[in-house]
Order: structure tokens, then sequence, then C-alpha cells
């Protein structure tokens, strides 16, 4: 059946820059009129080749996500794709459609998510294109489509009407067949293929000890009761929060001690009976991992996985090589060292694990932002990391707060923490980090707050794979003692700007292994206020969030 193509007359709108994970705004500014179909266009026109291929569609549920979809449809028959694998309701987390497109070999994919931001009509809605590998779009990508958005002059689509979605089966849309498949099971295949379940089961059985999962009303919810409850047995009442909806009811979708603070209290509180707690963002793909009274740092959630590969079925072969963003703590890098295998350093966001992961260098990566995944997709993986924790834990048979302190003892602690400093004005941010930029050349060789600068420098990086290079990715002030302060502003937020300082100091005497973090870290806090003048700076008398 032939459609009729429709060409509407368009004219740029300025900002559609993607940033660290594609394009995220506020759902005011993507329900204006053209806005989607610009940016949408803009990716298709940037593509070649497409005539007849695959494309994988879904998002995290969220407000706009259902209006966007059906727009997407259009375009995407307009645009000549043959086929749209599509997540029944438009649902398909960001790990689950990386899989898809992988498993179906599809030409690449649109996620629409804002991750970890708020949802709701006055909250945040994001897009982006994924690649055939599974994984987010290229820097090089990426600013092509920001070009096409500066130039574009009309988008295309075809008559027709919504159709829809609630029902797993084939439609077309004109010529083009929309497949619509269970968002969970291609994935949850997946994870069954690395993880031994029926130890995991048989954990999850045991009496004495209880697992609570947090879904944060966001997309996991229904990949976790499907996993965790159905696959794996664990009691109903395991998943809490569990039904994904648009405003995540009302909360903010972002596994992290301020945002999931039940969950930590609940692990806290010895009354619960309960032994392990985790918890997954808006779109899946972040985690975080709870002992008893314990909260597990990314980073060191990293080095402990990495640190117990030959546990696990799905890696016990072993590990081609580790990856970790360059603001994400060096506990790691201790791993890899005594491992014999490579450990790679790269900018935020997750696009840059990609050509590491595709050229088989890495097999495991991760981020301080509360992700970690692996080659199995190209996306970082919330409930592969849970799986993985539950794995070592049920080999281990011990409590994931003393399999954390055991590994300091064996490689020594990394304590660190971030401090962020949300919605500060964009110009005060800009300032000052161009201030910090200049003043790097004399920081070097001098005492600051009695540590001495060691070297100082905005990290750039060279793809080893493909020799791409990425400046200006966070200013690093490394110290004598190995200690270092990172700062960056983040690419993901959607009002003003965000200024993240990370911190991190090497402790290998174990009797010190227990000082509060942020006690442990005074000198660097210290330090970084005198350099970056961030009260001056900002008006900000202390960071809005400290993880
Ligand atoms: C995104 C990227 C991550 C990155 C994070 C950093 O996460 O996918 O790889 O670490 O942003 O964010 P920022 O630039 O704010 O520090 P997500 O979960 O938002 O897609």
């Amino acid at each position: 059946m032939t459609m009729k193509l429709i060409s509407v007359p368009s004219a740029p709108f300025s900002g559609q820059k993607p940033g660290t994970s594609g394009l995220r705004k506020k759902v005011t500014v993507f329900r204006q009129p053209r806005y989607l179909e610009n940016f949408v266009q803009a990716i298709f026109d940037t593509l070649s080749g497409q005539q007849g291929k695959t494309l994988v569609l879904g998002g995290d549920g969220r407000f706009y996500n259902d209006v966007a979809i059906q727009t997407i449809l259009r375009m995407a028959a307009a645009a000549g794709f043959g086929r749209v694998l599509v997540g029944r309701d438009g649902i398909l987390s960001t790990p689950a459609a990386s899989a898809v497109i992988r498993k179906w070999q599809a030409f690449g994919g649109i996620i629409l998510s804002a991750s970890h931001n708020p949802g709701g009509p006055d909250g945040d809605f994001g897009i982006k294109y994924n690649l055939s590998n599974g994984g987010p779009a290229n820097e090089g990508f990426t600013d092509a489509v920001y070009q096409r958005t500066q130039e574009i002059s009309a988008y295309h689509t075809v008559d027709a009407a919504d159709i829809d979605l609630g029902r797993i089966g084939e439609l077309h849309i004109g010529e083009m067949l929309v497949t619509i498949i269970d968002p969970v099971a291609d994935y949850a295949e997946l994870l069954e293929s690395l993880f031994d379940f029926e130890r995991i089961a048989a954990l999850l059985a045991r009496p004495d000890f209880r697992m609570r999962f947090d879904a944060m009303h966001a997309v996991n919810g229904p990949y976790a009761h499907e996993i965790l409850e159905r696959r794996l047995g664990a009691p109903a009442g395991t998943v809490v929060n569990g039904t994904p909806l648009p405003d995540f009811g009302g909360g903010h979708p972002d596994p992290n001690p301020v945002y999931a603070a039940e969950l930590v209290a609940a692990l806290a509180d010895s009354r619960s009976g309960l032994s392990f707690g985790a918890a997954s963002d808006g779109d899946g793909d972040r985690n975080m991992i709870v002992g008893r009274d314990f909260v597990v740092s990314p980073s060191d959630s990293l080095a402990v996985i990495a640190a117990n590969y030959a546990l696990i079925p799905g890696y016990a072969s072993g590990l081609a090589g580790v990856a970790r963003s360059m603001p994400t703590s060096c506990a790691v890098d201790r791993v890899a060292r005594e491992l014999g295998i490579p450990c790679y350093e790269t900018p935020t966001g997750w696009k840059y694990f990609g050509s590491l992961l595709d050229a088989g260098k890495a097999t495991i990566c991760g981020e301080e932002s509360a992700g970690t995944g692996s080659s199995h997709v190209r996306e970082k993986d919330g409930l592969w990391a849970v799986l993985y924790w539950l794995n070592i834990l049920a080999v281990r048979d011990t409590p994931a707060d003393v399999i954390v302190r055991e590994h300091w003892q064996r490689f020594g602690r990394n304590v660190y923490s971030r401090h962020d400093y949300e919605g500060i004005d964009t110009a005060a941010g800009d300032r000052l980090m161009n201030d910090l930029r200049a003043r790097l050349p004399q920081l070097v060789g001098t005492l600051c707050n009695e540590l001495r600068v060691a070297a100082a420098d905005d990290f750039a990086y060279t793809d080893p794979v493909d020799g791409s290079l990425s400046e200006r990715q966070g200013v690093r002030i490394l110290l004598e003692d190995g200690s270092r302060v990172v700062f960056r502003l983040s690419g993901t937020g959607t009002e003003g700007a965000t200024l993240r300082v990370y911190l991190e100091r090497y402790v290998a005497d174990a009797s010190q292994h227990e000082v509060p973090t942020q006690e442990a870290l005074a000198p660097l806090i210290g330090l970084a206020e005198t350099v970056a003048q961030i009260a001056a700076n900002t008006g900000r008398k202390g960071p809005d969030v400290i993880s």
C-alpha cells in the first residue's frame, strides 16, 4: 500500500545540539510544533543507506513518549525504512533497545528518554540515535546531526493515523512493516545467557536472604518483575515501585543516596530484614547497589565487578580489558594491573566505550555516574549490574558490604565523592571553567591547601581504535600523593549549568578505611574551593548533591 508523502516546510531551532547522551530538553520545548520533527529529520538526513532497513524504536515511557513514537513511525516510513521494531506500548529500556538492535541486526535505533531526569508535562524529554552496534552514535555523527538541524527547511512524513501499539503483532504504515515486540523477552534471554540463574534463584529462595529492587516507577519495573520475580523466583514484592508512570510518580528517577533515600534507609534499618538492595533509573541503564547499611559507590562497584569476573559464567573465560570514564575513581585500574589486562580512560559518556567494545579491547566498562556494563550490549545496563552482584553474592555467600571491605583490604581504598552544584547560572559555570583552564599552567608545582600539584590539564582523548580526538573533557588537578580533583560541567542537564567536582584519594592503610568519606576528602574539598573559587563564582555555599 503506497502512502501519500508529505513535506512540511520548517526552519531551524537554535540549540538542538546533542549533549553527553542525545538531545535533552524540557517537555515544553519538545512540544513546540516541528521541534521533534526537525531533530528526527536531521538524524534521517545524516544517515545514508537506510532504505528497506530495520529501525528499532522505543523509550522509557515518560510523558510525551507515546506522541513522539507515532510521529517518528510516520517519519521513518517517509524516510524509506523497511521495518520498525517497536516495543509494546512504545516501551524499551535503553539496554534492551541496544540488545534488540544487536540481536536483529538492525540498521540503528531511536531511544526516547531523558534518563534519570524527572518527567511529566513540566519535566524533561530526550531523544538519541544508536548505531547498528547498538551503541550511542559517536561525536562525528551527533555533530553532523546538529549541523543539519541548523539548515533544515522541511521534514518529511506520511499521511497515516496513529497505530495501536498495545498488542504484539505486525501492522503496516504504507509499505513499512511495524513489528510490535515484547520489550522484555530478547533482553531477558540475553541476561540469562550470562549469569548463573540457578544459583541466583537458590540465593533468592533462602529465608536468610531478602532483597528489594526499587524500579523508581521507571521503565525497569516490567523488566525486574519478569527477571527477578518470575524467572528467578524472588518473592512477590521484591520489586517495589514497579509500575512505570509517565511522571515517575513525581520522583526523580536517579538511583543515588539522595533520590533513592527510602531504599537506603530500609537497608540501614535492621528491622527491615533486608540483606541486599538495588535500584535503577528512568531508562534502566544506571544502577545503585546497596548492602546492609552500606551504599556501594559506583566506582567501587566497577572494581568489584572486574575483580570477580571468574565467578560469572559469561565472563569466566577472561576479560580483554576494562574501561572507565576519566572522572571515575582509579579503583578498577588497580584490579586491571593485578589481572594484567589493559585499563582505558575515556571521556564521560558511554559512546566512548563503543569502539573499545567493538574492537574487543575492553569487556567491562563503568562510570562514576552509576553506570556499569559489558560487551553484551553497547549501553550501560542497570539490571545487568544487579544480576552480576547477585551472582557474586550467590557464589561467595558473603554480604555485599563485606565483599567491598575485603576488596579494599586487598587493593587499598580509592576514597571517592562527587559534589554537584545544580542549576547554576550558565555564564557563571563557563567563567569558572575558563578561569580554571587559564590558570592550569601556573598551578603545577605549587602548594595548594598543603597539597602539591604534580600536574594539571584539560583532559583530551584520542580513541585508540579510530584515532578521533575529543578535547576539553574535564579539568584535572593531580596531586603528588596520587589524589586528584576533577572539574566538569554536566552534559545532561536541561536548566542552567551543573558543576561537578570529583574528589579522589587513595588510602592503602586498612585502619583508615572506615574514616567517613567526606572527612577523608576534606583537604581536597578545601583545595577545590581555593582553586576554582566555587562560592565566589556560583554564589553557592555548598553542593546540592553529594554522592
Ligand atoms: C549519560 C551518559 C553517561 C554519562 C552521564 C554523565 O548518562 O550516558 O555515559 O556518564 O550521562 O552525565 P553528565 O554529563 O551529566 O555528567 P545517562 O544515564 O544520563 O544517559
